[in-house]
């Protein structure tokens, strides 16, 4: 029985070393280096090319290397009879909410705006933009949206939350799929960190933007595919949202031509809100390893079903 690691454009020798260190008896192959294929019968994929895992026979459970799953879920080449999972570590969790505590902090003191000043030696001073018109609403309150939320909590911040359940955090409220229209009026500062799923593809539109209460911008650490990109350039542009602070793109790496690239009111990070501890993941995914082995339900299984 063997383990294979699949990704493009990213060095998995440092998670096999740690699996190998957790337990030196494993069999681990780095694609496209396996020799027998029909050995494999856990994966773990991350940008993995599509169709490849008709390739392995014995294949009973592939692992996302992220939280993310709709690269697994697309893949119409994944048998239904193969068990998904995702990895959920408490590192993953705790970047997310920086990364957003952070951008929300530079959109309040205008923190973008400073350093491109800084570049045309421009001195201006902008008012630092009052927590009472910082209410932030995140959409999706998953294990991402309710540790974002806790940390903006804990720093004195408004926070609505929208999801599909109704939740009860303290200090949150919650709004269901049906209430988002008081969810968006009752929000400045719009976070997504909603799964990518037919629901949710290209829910950040003008007709959302325009909902939102004014002064409004917009955190996509979701994925590109949530945003209509050209609606985001309009209502940039005609002031519908002030500013947006992008990790996650239709495309990736966003192409040098993109029209992103020269708004000034759109801050762009290369897809690292939060990203993989090797550590942490090998732990989860020798326990899905074994527990596949034997049968057993995954930590973290994805369910088809609800599409995340
Ligand atoms: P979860 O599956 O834990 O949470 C998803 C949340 O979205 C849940 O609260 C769910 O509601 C809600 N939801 C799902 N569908 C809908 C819908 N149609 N309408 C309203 N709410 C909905 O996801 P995670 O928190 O783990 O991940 C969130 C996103 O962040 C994903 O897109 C993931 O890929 C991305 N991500 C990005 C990273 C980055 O570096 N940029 C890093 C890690 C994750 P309910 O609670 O009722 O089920
Ligand atoms: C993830 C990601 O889903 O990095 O973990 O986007």
């Amino acid at each position: 029985m063997s383990l294979l690691l699949i990704a493009q454009n990213r060095d998995l020798h440092s998670l096999k070393k740690q699996l190998l260190e957790l337990d030196s008896n494993l069999d681990v192959d780095i694609w496209p280096k396996v020799e027998h294929k029909d050995r494999i019968t856990f994966a773990v994929a991350w940008n993995h090319p599509k169709d490849i895992f008709s390739n392995y026979p014995n294949l009973n459970a592939i692992s996302s290397l992220g939280a993310g799953v709709n690269h697994l879920l697309n893949d119409e080449g994944i048998s239904k009879n193969i068990k998904l999972a995702r990895l959920i570590t408490p590192s993953l969790k705790s970047e997310m909410a920086e990364y957003v505590l952070n951008a929300v902090l530079a959109y309040r003191h205008h923190t973008t705006r400073y350093t491109d000043q800084k570049r045309e030696a421009y001195w201006s001073k902008h008012s630092i933009i009052p927590k009472a018109q910082c209410a932030v609403g995140i959409m999706g309150l998953g294990e991402m949206g309710q540790s974002v939320a806790k940390l903006l909590i804990k720093n004195d911040y408004l926070v609505n939350g929208w999801s599909l359940s109704k939740k009860s955090i303290k200090g949150i409220t919650s709004f269901t799929e049906n209430q988002i229209s008081d969810f968006l009026s009752e929000t400045n500062i719009l976070v997504c960190l909603l799964p990518l799923t037919r629901q949710t593809q290209g829910i950040l539109d003008l007709e959302l933007f325009k909902k939102l209460k004014s002064p409004s911008c917009l955190i996509n650490a979701g994925r590109g595919q949530h945003l209509v990109e050209e609606d985001l350039i309009y209502a940039i542009d005609t002031g519908a949202l002030s500013s947006a602070w992008l990790d996650v793109f239709e495309e990736e790496p966003l192409p040098a031509n993109h029209l992103f690239w020269n708004r000034p009111k759109i801050m762009i990070t290369p897809h690292v809100a939060a990203v993989t501890d090797s550590k942490e993941a090998a732990q989860q995914i020798l326990e899905n390893y074994k527990r596949s082995l034997s049968g057993m339900d995954l930590i973290n299984e994805v369910s088809r079903e609800n599409g995340y």
